[in-house]
């Protein structure tokens, strides 16, 4: 790879990027680990409009497409496999840097060009082309410009893919970075006659039942501390083997401890084998990740978490004042 050259001329690298592609025959498509519906969706729109145009593609993702995707066209595309071949260019989406991809750089020494794409603004530029849109609701919005001004028609199912990763991006169309271009990019999709609905149903109405049942124990475990700002939510190992219910059927459960009007922030206890896990999320400047610091973990200020090394009775005596403080 060069030395990556900072290119703020996001028109220039369009083009830079729409030539690349003309020239070039063969393209090796990567996502970040713990891929989703954006790096997914965007990944299977280029890797199929790249098709079309006659190219050799090959999709990567070193972690496994998550189970509520793969519903996707063509997503058993996607392999887990480096491969050992070379390409003329590699093209990158939404990896601030290669290694948040897993273990590319074997498979980028073999590249010709690397390709950065992405729309958070920690990216490093480390792309021979980089097309960084810290204003686009989703890379999906950006790959959706891109076959733009290529004068690409996106086929039904591509938009299927483009839709997915921008519904998912923004929360459907529910978090700030969704703006009037993301609107309009998602009714230009919604015209290819795709079943948009449909594709809502499987992401937002499709849920394991041992995920409900999890989420019913969760629920009903929900206190109030802080005068209401803080919402309690416990699950023990017994809930789990009484929903016969694996860690993973409890993402996003905690989210709901910060519908209640009043609450800033929550926090969830997960117990484990000799330890439990915590998680919290709060809105807008109220920085749970310094309560996570302070038992060890980390995270970001919206969300974070720490595991502890004590009895759920205990580990909620220790964090639970921490938190109370925070929320004063
Ligand atoms: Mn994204």
């Amino acid at each position: 790879m060069k030395k990556p050259m900072r290119t703020l001329d996001l028109e220039t690298e369009f083009k830079r990027l729409e030539e690349l592609i003309l020239n070039s025959n063969t393209f090796f498509l990567a996502g970040h680990l713990n891929p989703d519906g954006d790096t997914i969706g965007s990944m299977l729109a280029i890797g199929s409009v790249l098709r079309r145009l006659g190219k050799k593609v090959r999709l990567f993702s070193q972690d496994p497409v998550p189970e509520n995707l793969r519903f996707l066209p063509n997503v058993r595309a996607v392999r887990s496999r480096p491969p050992k071949v070379k390409f003329d260019a590699a093209i990158l989406l939404e990896c601030s840097v290669p290694s948040r991809g897993g273990a590319l750089e074997p498979v980028l020494k073999r590249c010709g060009q690397v390709v950065n794409i992405d729309h958070h603004k920690t990216s490093e530029f480390y792309g021979d082309i980089n097309i960084v849109e810290p204003h686009s609701s989703s890379t999906a919005e950006i790959v959706y410009r891109l076959f733009y001004n290529m004068n690409v028609n996106i086929s039904r199912r591509e938009a299927a893919c483009l839709y997915t990763g921008m519904v998912t991006d923004t929360g459907r169309f529910h978090f700030p970075a969704t703006s009037p271009r993301t609107m309009q990019v998602a009714s230009r999709l919604l015209e290819t006659g795709f079943k948009f609905s449909r594709i809502n149903d499987l992401l937002y109405a499709t849920k394991a039942c041992e995920a409900l049942k999890v989420l019913g124990r969760a629920l009903g475990s929900l206190e109030f501390k802080a005068g209401g700002k803080l919402a309690v939510m416990t699950l023990t190992l017994a809930d789990f083997k009484e929903a016969d219910a694996r860690p993973e059927h409890a993402e996003n459960v905690i989210n709901y401890g910060m519908m209640p009007p009043g609450v800033k922030a929550t926090v969830m206890f997960r117990e484990e084998a000799g330890r439990i896990s915590v998680t919290f999320r709060s809105r807008g400047h109220l920085d749970v990740s310094l309560v996570a610091k302070t038992f060890g973990g980390g995270g970001h200020r919206n969300a974070s978490g720490c595991r502890v090394k004590a009895s759920l009775k205990e580990a909620q005596e220790k964090v639970i004042p921490v938190l109370t403080k925070l929320l004063a």
